[in-house]
């Protein structure tokens, strides 16, 4: 039975991404005298001066589009550029100086991006749990579809959509963030109306005032992989035509960009609540993966030398303890404040260190370093054990723990995860077990609710251990930490026990969160007669739908061997230039 709550107030979302600890990126409130740059620069403030071998080609086998339509020819030109930065990005960073062919690209993919069965389990259990989270997502599709279509996302109890304004003028995010959830699930039909949305109705010269993060992770991330999963050009020229209206906001004198952009003009400015105009650490410092993607598709070593000066900046900066406190001036390079947390406002610039590293072919060696170095930071002052035995990542501010652990930070056990590979070969064991006992402690914030599903934050104080104790911190968004985590614990172990979870949170999810016209979120999950949010965000169709389906999936379906999630959960392949630039595979496809 889906309870839908019969008396509902209309809110706003709550918090949405990394970068805002509560719902504060809703609020774009513009500071009236700090921090803002025009899009020349000019305003405000003055600029001080402007290994493996190749993969053998699984191509013996016809590539196919998950609905069976042969895969066209979709070779991209691009020009070429000859200057010195894309010289020294093109070593490391993937602006290959040849013409980029999707071809080539696709060939180089150790496997098929869609596995040899579109990742079809055999055990018949998990291929029904499979078949369960499709249908939920189809679900959710289906009446974003018939209430909010082309609005950002759908209030499933009023039955509307939601424009919000993270976005700035852009709409669609729900779309966007969908197209390759319904191109893996193999939902063809939806995928192609979502793709017709984007060909006739993204409109990428809207004026308004976006969240330069949001726009980045949703919007540039969920076209580029839709680039890079069907060859379709579409999104490939939108993505760079976006990414291009985003480069203003790195016009501040240290090249560290403001969190705000008007799209349109291209002035930018500080979030009103981060201290001091500052910048925050989870929203410059989650560019990377997207940025060198555009790179290269486009040739323009712009992208790939906007987010290289950032992590320059970092890499020197001096840092307490060896941790990356949260907020950073872009106008004189400083931390602003010392508070340090694996949760909102800082996770995902760890995430994509290592994800950096990963999606280089393992050639980005600061990246590695600087991520192994700051978890090793990490490791020293923020994990901890509750006198529970549980292991859970504390917040830091100036030298005192807050024993508090987001539902954010939970993203936290994958990453350990995944990085356990490639750091000291002794550490290794160490790292997998750091990342199952981080999961675990997520999976107990959430059997420790009524409803089985986590609350946005929970802590180890006062006698709680993993639950949370205050009144604001018990809702649940439909946030794909948790189950996030799960899917990588399951891919590195095979542990049947994270499949299990997983299937916890689909029945909780069923439970509590659905309703008649849609998902939405829940105000405490400590209470079974639940009160509903009316927001499906679109980050349950990118990331929590998609990644219980890898979950129930076999590990072939989007290989990490050859692809990183950018933190949406957005597929992008591991840039492999010895086989991108080997002639042999250059010949070949050139003679097809
Ligand atoms: C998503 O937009 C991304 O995962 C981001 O990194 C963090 N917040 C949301 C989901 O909770």
């Amino acid at each position: 039975m889906h309870r839908v709550a019969t008396l509902f107030r209309e809110i706003q979302p709550v918090t949405v991404g990394s970068g805002s600890e509560n719902d504060v990126r809703e609020h774009l409130k513009r500071p009236k005298d700090q921090g803002m740059t025009s899009a020349k620069g000019e305003a405000g403030i003055k600029l001080k001066s402007q290994s493996r071998k190749p993969p053998v080609s699984y191509e013996a086998t016809e590539v196919r589009l998950a609905g069976g339509k042969a895969q066209e020819d979709l070779n991209l030109s691009r020009s070429k550029t000859e200057s010195a930065s894309e010289k020294v990005t093109s070593s490391n960073h993937g602006a290959n100086s040849d013409t980029f062919s999707y071809k080539k690209f696709r060939r180089c993919l150790f496997k098929p991006p869609l596995g040899r069965d579109n990742g079809r389990p055999v055990d018949p259990q998990t291929n029904e749990r499979r078949e369960k989270v499709r249908e939920m997502m189809k679900f959710a599709w289906d009446n974003y579809k018939r209430y909010a279509w082309g609005k950002n996302e759908l209030r499933p109890l009023t039955r509307n959509g939601h424009i919000g304004n993270m976005f700035g003028g852009l709409r669609g995010a729900s779309i966007v963030d969908s197209l390759d959830t319904l191109y893996i699930m193999g939902l063809m039909d939806e995928y192609n109306d979502a793709k017709e949305w984007v060909k006739t109705s993204l409109d990428l010269n809207s004026n308004g005032e976006a969240s330069l993060f949001e726009v980045n992770i949703r919007y540039v991330g969920g076209l580029l992989s839709a680039y890079y999963l069907t060859g379709e050009e579409l999104f490939k020229n939108k993505a760079v035509e976006l990414g291009e209206k985003l480069l203003p906001a790195f016009n501040t004198p240290t090249g560290i960009p403001r969190g705000v952009i008007n799209l349109g003009s291209g002035t930018s400015w500080s979030w009103g609540w981060a201290s001091a105009g500052s910048s925050i650490l989870a929203e410059f410092g989650t560019l990377h993966l997207e940025f060198v993607h555009l790179t290269e598709l486009s040739s323009n070593p712009v992208y790939t030398e906007k987010v290289m000066n950032i992590r320059k900046l970092l890499n020197k900066i001096e840092k307490p303890h060896g941790l990356y406190p949260n907020f950073l001036s872009p106008v004189s390079g400083n931390w602003v404040q010392h508070h340090v947390s694996i949760g909102g406002l800082g996770d995902s610039f760890y995430e994509y260190l290592i994800k950096s590293y990963l999606m280089s072919d393992k050639t980005d060696d600061d990246a590695k370093k600087m991520y192994y170095t700051a978890l090793e930071a990490i490791e020293a002052n923020l994990v901890q054990k509750s006198p529970g035995g549980l292991t859970y990542m504390a917040e830091w501010r100036g030298g005192i723990l807050d024993h508090k652990m987001g539902h954010l930070a939970c993203f936290s056990g994958g990453m350990i995860g995944i990085g356990a590979d490639d750091g000291a070969p002794e550490k290794r064991q160490h790292y997998l077990d750091l990342a199952a006992e981080i999961t675990h402690t997520c999976h107990e914030s959430y059997t420790r609710s009524a409803t089985k599903l986590g609350p946005e934050a929970f802590r180890f104080d006062s006698g709680a251990e993993a639950t949370a104790t205050r009144l604001s911190d018990r809702y649940y968004i439909l946030r794909p930490e948790v189950i996030e985590s799960y899917m990588y614990m399951w891919r590195l172990t095979h542990d049947p026990k994270y499949r299990e979870w997983g299937w916890e949170a689909v029945e909780a999810l069923e439970q509590h969160c659905r309703v008649e016209s849609g998902f939405s979120g829940i105000r405490d999950v400590y209470t079974t007669s639940v009160s509903h949010d009316n927001m499906q965000q679109s980050f349950f169709l990118s990331e929590t739908l998609k990644y219980l389906y890898l979950l129930f999936s076999d590990d072939d379906l989007l290989s990490l061997e050859d692809w990183v999630f950018n933190t949406e959960a957005h597929p992008l392949p591991i840039i492999r230039n010895s086989c991108l630039q080997d002639d042999a595979t250059q010949e070949k496809t050139a003679s097809e």
